[in-house]
Order: structure tokens, then sequence, then C-alpha cells
């Protein structure tokens, strides 16, 4: 058994300084060290791909992250582990527990993943090794990891078994309900715009200091069409992880990080909205194109639903609806200015252009621009 201050202290010195995941009983005393460490941060997501996003967001901003979860939620990890951290060379350190651990005798919920968690890992193309459960080995298993991070520029897994951290109790501060956000509703009788039109509005208002992230299918594609730059992120992939990877980002950076999402993509993941909320970075504004389908796949409804209720309930500061190209210029000018995070549920037309680009960047090179732009450094500095 290690001790969760000693496993922590040495992550440290590796550089490790942001956590981010879901509960499991195996993870409890790390879990419980890293809140009680008022010198790190922890943020608590509500499924453990939204985690991955974060820490992925976080990288971006020059963090060195770990991801902590059960085995049983690496399947809500496999999405953004394939489509985001893959394609955008994203490491991240994954703390996965082994439940279900053959001859443990565990849950019988645990049995199958139990059985393939780590030919799960390797299939994803992540390299694994054991969680260390004597102290003089932390060192080691921990330079290892991060070499192969360093090298492969992918996640890397330490696997922990029952038993493996000495217990901690837990001392936390409680989680309070924010006092209710503003809302505003800028709709008008004005046409409703395309996606286009909003994004070239955006464009205008913009400054050259603030980061974009945009989400999957032709919200993306839309925006590189218009104008390519360091400050933009096509994220191509991980539908619905737009939200999450701007949280992560706009934890670690003082600058303005905006989150473009679609209502499928966001709908999809709903849970970001919530941590959005309780962890209330003052610097971020989300905006939720909603042309009432997934347009991207042919124009598919989504279901309808007041996304700036739902931002309010879950503790964003404000939230605006609007429905034009003017509606949203006034929203986006007073959610900059105003308290945030901010909401803005933009309702356009569903349509796109009918020839559009796709990013002829690579994922990978758009990452490092984007994180030298954060970094604001022209050279892409590799952690
Ligand atoms: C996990 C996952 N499921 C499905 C898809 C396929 N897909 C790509 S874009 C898209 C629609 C996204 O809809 P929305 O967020 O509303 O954006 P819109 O296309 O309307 O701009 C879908 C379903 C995907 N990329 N990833």
């Amino acid at each position: 058994m290690i001790s969760a201050t000693h496993f922590i202290a040495q992550a440290a010195r590796e550089g490790f300084d942001f956590y981010t995941g879901v509960p499991c009983s195996f993870l409890t005393p790390l879990i419980n060290g890293v809140i009680n460490d008022d010198g790190l941060r922890y943020v608590g997501a509500a499924s453990e791909g939204e985690a991955v996003a974060i820490a992925s967001g976080a990288w971006l901003a020059g963090r060195r992250t770990v991801v902590m979860c059960q085995n049983s939620g690496l399947g809500n990890t496999v999405n953004p582990l394939t489509s985001l951290n893959a394609p955008f060379r994203i490491p991240t350190l994954l703390i996965t527990t082994w439940r279900g651990e053959p001859g443990l005798g565990d849950e019988p919920q645990h049995e199958v993943m139990g059985r393939i968690s780590h030919d799960l890992l390797s299939l994803l193309g992540i390299e694994h090794a054991p969680f260390p459960t004597e102290g003089e080995a932390v060192q080691g298993v921990l330079a290892a990891a991060t070499r192969s991070m360093a090298e492969r520029s992918l996640p890397f897994a330490l696997v922990m078994k029952k038993g493996s951290v000495e217990k901690v109790e837990l001392r936390q501060a409680p989680v309070r309900p924010r006092p209710a956000g503003r809302r505003a509703d800028w709709s008008d009788d004005g046409s409703r715009p395309r996606r286009i039109d909003v994004l070239e509005a955006l464009l205008e208002l913009l400054d050259d200091e603030t980061a974009v992230i945009a989400t999957t299918g032709k919200c993306g594609r839309e925006l590189f069409t218009l104008a390519d730059r360091p400050q933009h992120l096509y994220q191509v992939g991980s539908m619905g992880s737009a939200s999450a990877m701007g949280l992560g980002l706009a934890l670690n950076t003082p600058r303005t990080v905006v989150v473009l999402d679609g209502d499928g993509a966001a709908l999809m993941k709903m849970g970001n909205m919530a941590t959005v909320g309780a962890n209330g970075p003052g610097n971020l504004v989300h905006v939720i194109l909603d042309n009432g389908v997934h347009d991207s796949t042919g124009g598919q409804a989504t279901v309808p639903v007041d996304f700036a209720a739902v931002a309010l309930a879950c503790g964003y500061r404000s939230a605006f609806s609007c429905c034009s190209v003017k509606g949203f210029r006034i929203a986006f000018g007073e959610a900059t200015a105003g308290e945030k995070p901010a909401l803005i549920h933009v309702r356009i037309l569903p349509g796109s252009l009918p020839k559009l680009g796709r990013p002829t960047v690579t994922p990978a090179d758009v990452a490092r621009r984007f994180k030298a732009f954060v970094s604001g450094h022209s050279a892409p500095a590799e952690r």
C-alpha cells in the first residue's frame, strides 16, 4: 500500500497539477487526498468522458493532467480518447481502477469489464502499467508514464488494484447552489439566421485574444471556411465535448473562451453544463447554435430544449436567448461584458453552405497552434 500524499507529491514533481474524474471506491483515498490538497485543483466531472475532455482543455492551457475513474467508466471515455486525444495527440495520465479483477470475487456488474479492461486499453492504443503498490516504486512508475506521454503525446494509464492506497479522510467544503443568474431574452421578429450568419457576426465581434472551440460537424467546418486562425480549435470529433474542453481551458487561462456548440452535441453531454455552472469560470461564453436538428448528418430532428433555462438551473451566471443576428450581437456583447459563465442560446435555420471546406490543418497541428496561442508564445511548447 502507498500513501496518497506520497503519490501526489511524486506526481507534482513530474508536473502533474490538474486532476479531474469520477470517483470509484478503490480510488477513494487518492481522490480524497487530491481534494484535501489545497495546492491542487480537482474538478469532479459528471461522466468519465467529460473528465477526459476537461483534462484535454487544461492541457491546452499548459497543465499536466490526471484523469481518475472506475474501469466501468472506461466505456464513457472511449469516444473522447479515440476521437479527441488520439487525433489531437493530447496526453493525460489516466488512473483507472480494476473492479472485477478475476479471482477478486467482485460484484457481477464489474465482471465483464474486469476481464477486458487491459485489452480495452491496449485496443485503444493506450500504454498502461499497474498502479504502484509500494512507496519506492512510485517515482519510477510516474517517470515511465511521463516518458511515454512525452514520446507518444498520448494518454498513459495506471491500473489500480483494490487496496492500493491507504485510507484518507475527506475534508471538503460543501458545494452550495449559486444564487440565480440573470436571464435576458433578445428574441425578436427578425428572420432566423443561418449558422454561417451567426459565425460571421461572431468573427466581427471577437477580439484577437479570445480562444474559440468549435463543436464537431459543420460548425467547425464553417468557421474554418470563414477564417482559419490559431485562436480557433475545430473539435472534429468527440461530439458533446466542446463545453467540457472549454471548461478545462477556461479554468486555466485568463483569456476569454468561447465555446460554439450544437444543440445535438449539447444534448449528448448535458451533464457538462452542470460541471461548468458549478465550477463557474468567469471567462467562459457558451454559445449553442440550435437548428433543431442534427444538421451535419442530414437534418434528423433533435428535441426542443430551453437551454438558457438549463444553464441557469446549472449555475451559469447569465443566459441569453435570441433568434436573429441582431439579437445575437446584443447577447454576445452582454455575455462578454457581464457575469460568466454565460450561455447564449441562438435559434438558427438548419442548412449549410453548398461548398463547405474541412480543416486542412491536422488536428495535432491545430492543437499545438492553439496551445501556443493560449500561452501567448508563437512557438508551440510541448509538455
Ligand atoms: C459520438 C458521436 N455520435 C455521432 C456522431 C455523428 N455526428 C456528427 S455531427 C452530428 C450532428 C451534430 O448535431 P448538432 O450538434 O446539433 O450540430 P449540427 O450538425 O446541427 O450543426 C452527428 C450526429 C459523432 N460524430 N459522434
